[in-house]
């Protein structure tokens, strides 16, 4: 997808306008460019330059926070809780880990596996690995997927699958995503499936629901 064609979006996405990018998107769409370009082509392109532009001299945090209000009216927008389907296609619990603030991903994940059918327990940011156990034991779900945009929680990404494992919770598939454990594989990061993109991870939980058992991958 030719970038020119998100420039006025991502500009408006950056200035924080929250209207003009939901404006923007609609555009996008109504001219056939799907819901995932825009995800991937549009908000994520459009937070890797406001990394460059907020350096370590030039940290605007009002100008951040505006940018990510801005990417949540987006996606409330391109995903209407009303569009939520009924039946569940399984549980997953969500969580970025202890020492992680970072949540726009996170949510991106709840709001786009909730829209694919899936029952999504948000356990929150900064979440420690004691209470996704807790919740996993009640909640049985299918899969965690954790989200990570911080190096240094990598040693704790390693230790999730081992600490329910040894809860005797290991039916569960461990999924890892985010720009800091991205460029991983699955088995430096001790998770079952490590995720490009939030629509990647999606097709990972359809593969592993069709196959009984699932292949770890
Ligand atoms: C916005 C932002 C913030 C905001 C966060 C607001 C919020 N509510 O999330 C604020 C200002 C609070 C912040 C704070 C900090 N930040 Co910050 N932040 C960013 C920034 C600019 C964008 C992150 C983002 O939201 N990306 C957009 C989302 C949509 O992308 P994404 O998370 O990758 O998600 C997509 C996919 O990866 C996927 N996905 C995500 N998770 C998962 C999980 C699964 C299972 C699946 C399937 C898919 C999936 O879905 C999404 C859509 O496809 C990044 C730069 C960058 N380029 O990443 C720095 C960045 C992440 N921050 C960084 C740092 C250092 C910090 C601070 C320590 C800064 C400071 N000095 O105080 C603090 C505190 C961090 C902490 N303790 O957690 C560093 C991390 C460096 C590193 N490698 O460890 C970065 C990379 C900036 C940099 N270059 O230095 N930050």
């Amino acid at each position: 997808m030719a970038t020119t064609v998100f420039n006025s979006f991502i500009a408006n996405l950056l200035e924080g306008n929250c209207d003009e990018s939901i404006a923007e998107a609609k555009k996008l769409q109504e001219s056939g460019v799907s819901v995932e370009e825009i995800v991937i082509d549009g908000i994520e392109a459009a937070m890797t330059l406001l990394d460059a532009k907020c350096t370590v001299e030039q940290f605007n945090l009002l100008e951040i926070m505006l940018a990510g209000r801005a990417v949540t009216g987006v996606m409330r927008h391109l995903y209407p809780e009303g569009s939520v389907p009924k039946d569940s296609k399984g549980t997953v619990l969500v969580a970025a880990l202890e020492g992680d603030v970072h949540d726009l991903g996170k949510n991106i994940l709840k709001i786009v596996l909730t829209a694919k059918g899936y029952f999504v327990i948000d356990c929150g940011k900064d979440c420690t690995i004691q209470k996704i156990v807790d919740v996993a034991a009640k909640e049985f779900p299918m899969a965690v997927g954790i989200s990570g945009l911080i190096t240094s929680i990598i040693p704790l990404v390693k230790r999730v699958r081992g600490t329910l494992q040894d809860k005797g919770i290991d039916q569960v598939k461990v999924m890892a995503g985010g720009a800091a454990l991205k460029q991983s594989l699955a088995e430096q990061l001790n998770v079952d499936y490590v995720a490009d993109t939030v629509f990647d991870g999606a097709g990972y939980l359809d593969r592993i629901r069709n196959s009984a058992g699932g292949q770890r991958q």
